[in-house]
């Protein structure tokens, strides 16, 4: 008898000298990340943005889609989209990182998604606040997760499933969530969740539920795969872990001068120049930005500019520099209001997650 595990092996951390194969290739051709240049923007245009599709984009027809608001809740709710855009309208503008940005970088490697640094971009997103519709729908006084479903279905891992996250009710409520149906100021593109996504905002690319067609309040923990197997903190296969939630602190650079098509190094002509970046956190505000030049042996304090779209957006950062010729390696670390920091060696996890090693750009500086 065949089943899904013919098609599905477990997770796996590549051995010591195992290189890329084509099954991560083939992931990273499909979701791909912001081109670091774009660090220009303050927005990112759509096209721009990184995407994660863990499996199909599904085949939704905006006209017929409808969400539904049920399990412990007094009055289950259906909204088609003309309901929730007669709702109250509110734009935030967010930094989303996937969780397993920097995921390739690690050794060992974690065999998945292979990123490097891209997994990020920083959107307008409009949509109607989460909270009142739970509040409306009258939730159960001993409501504990709020499951978010996709119409999206695929395996993972042996385990056949809808793409399904949950937030503990206290985070479902928070003022900032929002379902999504723009981005940019224009409908969702199929890629990022048409026509409906979950929005929140601080936390991992993975608890943004795309094409999100049901909300389900449980009384009881939430025990699906992409909770309670997939998205968790471990050391090894036995560890049951902590669960991944914010994102930890992360500056990049824009790669300055220009690249060398095969390596991506970056040639630079010297005299004095701008070096600059975005920074982010979703724990709490960044408050300071360090660059380095010389692979991180000493660091210069960089100015922050003023935020330009709220408390959930990236900041851009920048620094004079005197570029002389030679090899240097630029890297800039970011430190938010909670004390939070990057690390300068590689903290490990088995599933790559939450990984902000300050980045490692090599620029070769021409001679006079
Ligand atoms: N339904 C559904 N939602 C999803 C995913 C998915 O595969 N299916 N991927 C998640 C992950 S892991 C990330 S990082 C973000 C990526 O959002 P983006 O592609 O719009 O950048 O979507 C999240 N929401
Ligand atoms: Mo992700």
């Amino acid at each position: 008898m065949t089943t899904v595990d013919d098609v599905s092996g477990p997770s796996r951390v590549a051995g010591p000298d195992e290189a890329i194969s084509a099954e991560e290739l083939q992931l990273a051709a499909r979701n791909h990340g912001i081109p670091l240049e774009a660090l220009r923007y303050d927005v990112t245009p759509a096209g721009l943005h990184y995407l994660l599709i863990h499996y199909d984009i599904p085949d939704v027809d905006p006209a017929a889609h409808a969400l539904t608001v049920g399990g412990a809740v007094d009055r289950p709710l259906r909204l088609d989209l003309a309901a929730l855009r007669e709702r109250p309208r509110v734009t935030h503008r967010v930094t989303l990182e996937c969780a397993g940005n920097g995921r390739a970088l690690l050794h060992p490697r974690p065999v998945s998604q292979p990123w490097l640094v891209e997994a990020v971009g920083n959107a307008e997103w409009t949509g109607t606040p989460l909270a009142p519709l739970l509040r409306e729908a009258g939730l159960a006084a001993d409501a504990l997760d709020v499951v978010f479903t996709g119409a999206d279905h695929g395996v993972e891992r042996g385990v056949e499933q809808d793409y399904q996250r949950a937030l503990p009710v206290a985070d479902a409520l928070r003022e900032e969530v929002l379902l999504a149906y723009e981005m940019n100021g224009a409908p969702l593109l199929p890629q990022h969740g048409a026509p409906l996504r979950l929005i929140v905002p601080g936390w991992y690319g993975m608890a943004h539920v795309k094409w999100l067609r049901d909300i389900r309040v449980l009384t009881e923990p939430f025990d699906g795969y992409q909770n309670a197997v997939a998205y968790r903190l471990r050391q090894d296969a036995d560890d049951p872990g902590v669960p991944v939630t914010r994102i930890e602190p992360r500056a990049l650079v824009r790669p300055p001068g220009f690249p060398d098509f095969m390596s991506r190094k970056r040639v630079l002509r010297p005299g004095p120049c701008t070096v600059d970046g975005r920074a982010w956190s979703g724990h709490a505000p960044v408050t300071a930005v360090e660059v380095t030049f010389d692979g991180g042996t000493t660091w210069v304090p960089a100015t922050l500019d003023e935020p330009t779209g709220g408390a959930w957006a990236w900041r851009r950062w920048q620094v004079s520099w005197r570029a002389t010729p030679g090899r240097h390696v630029l890297g800039a670390r970011a430190v938010d209001a909670s004390g939070r920091t990057q690390p300068v060696e590689q903290p490990w996890n088995r599933g790559g997650f939450a990984n902000n090693l300050v980045q490692r750009v090599e620029v070769v500086v021409l001679a006079e």
